[in-house]
């Protein structure tokens, strides 16, 4: 009997600046709903599902800043979610700013969440790879702050055994570093979720602009198919406070082939039938690691930060 998940790719429109959390959380129940109706078992949202990007902006004001945080999950706002997956029998994904006091000590990271059928948190992970700057840059349309904002992450790249399979987060950057994808793989991931905000311009180099639909699909389908994974990838989309951000989420088999993919900037739904025993007709040959991986050849990669050429000093 092969194991399946049926998931579906919620992608977010856009969020404005002043929408409330109710507001938005009516918008995530409506596709989650949907999803239910079509046969989903797990539903995934994007990166910081909660609120506009609000990286895009230098502020300065620290309460303005925390306005976009959790410091609760979940929290009044974000009980229905859990209620309602609970009470439809779907697990769900979701991206959110996490504020946490740890011993006095204010914490921020980017994190994301699975939460199972029962409504129970069985996994989380916060951002590690940070893109952007952290500080005010106005040469910039806009700013990427997320430097400035949040921590890295630490917690690792972790997997679970949950919903009858392997399950592993990573969130926007990290899925464009393969490292991201093999500390998984290595932990045996078959599905890993990634929420994704993604402008269509990045100022540092608008010579990439027209790629940026390609490097995202090339970075996941890369992930996917030299991990042996599903790879579901959701947007938070469409011009969001006079940014244009990517649409394109996508469900990505573990041959690296698009199964569904979407075709607006807006909430839309887009499902797939994931067969998570894919993955082992690729993990018992092209990758299995055990019998092919050399990893004494490897050190560079975990030794080594920069790049350094050939002959230069350590
Ligand atoms: N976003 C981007 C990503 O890696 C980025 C980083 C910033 C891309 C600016 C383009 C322009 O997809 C996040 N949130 O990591």
């Amino acid at each position: 009997m092969s194991r399946i998940l049926n998931v579906g790719a919620a992608q977010l429109g856009p969020i404005a600046r002043d929408e409330s959390r109710q507001v938005v959380v009516g918008r995530l129940l409506a596709m989650m709903r949907e999803g239910h109706a079509r046969g989903c078992d797990m539903i995934v949202y994007p990166e910081l599902a909660l609120t506009t990007f609000f990286p895009r902006w230098f502020i300065d004001d620290q309460d303005e800043i925390d306005a976009y945080f959790e410091r609760a999950f979940p929290s009044p706002a974000t009980q229905p979610l859990f209620d309602e997956a609970k009470r439809l029998g779907v697990g769900f994904h979701i991206g959110y700013a996490e504020l946490v006091v740890v011993d006095g000590v204010t914490r921020r990271f980017n994190t994301a969440v699975i939460v199972d059928r029962r409504g129970n948190i069985a996994l989380k992970y916060r951002k590690i790879h940070l893109p952007g700057h952290a500080e005010h840059e106005p040469y910039r349309a806009f700013q990427h702050l997320e430097k400035r904002y949040f921590e890295v992450g630490d917690l690792g790249f972790p997997v679970v055994s949950s919903m009858d399979g392997n399950l592993g987060i990573c969130i926007c950057n990290d899925r464009r570093w393969p490292e991201s994808y093999r500390v998984m793989g290595l932990q045996d991931v078959e599905a890993v979720f990634i929420g994704y905000n993604t402008p269509t311009h990045n100022p540092p180099a608008p010579e990439h602009d027209h790629l940026t639909s390609f490097h995202n699909h090339l970075s996941m389908q890369s992930g996917a198919y030299q991990n042996a994974t599903w790879v579901i990838g959701v947007a938070k989309a469409g011009r969001e406070e006079g940014v244009d951000q990517l649409g394109q989420s996508a469900i990505i088999a573990p041959s690296g082939e698009i199964v569904a993919m979407a075709s607006t900037l807006e909430d839309e739904l887009i499902v797939a039938k994931c067969n998570l025993d894919w993955c082992r007709s690729y993990k018992e040959t092209w990758f299995a690691f055990e019998k092919h991986r050399r990893p004494e050849h490897y050190g560079l990669i975990v030794e080594r930060t920069g790049a350094r050429p050939p002959g230069s000093a350590a």
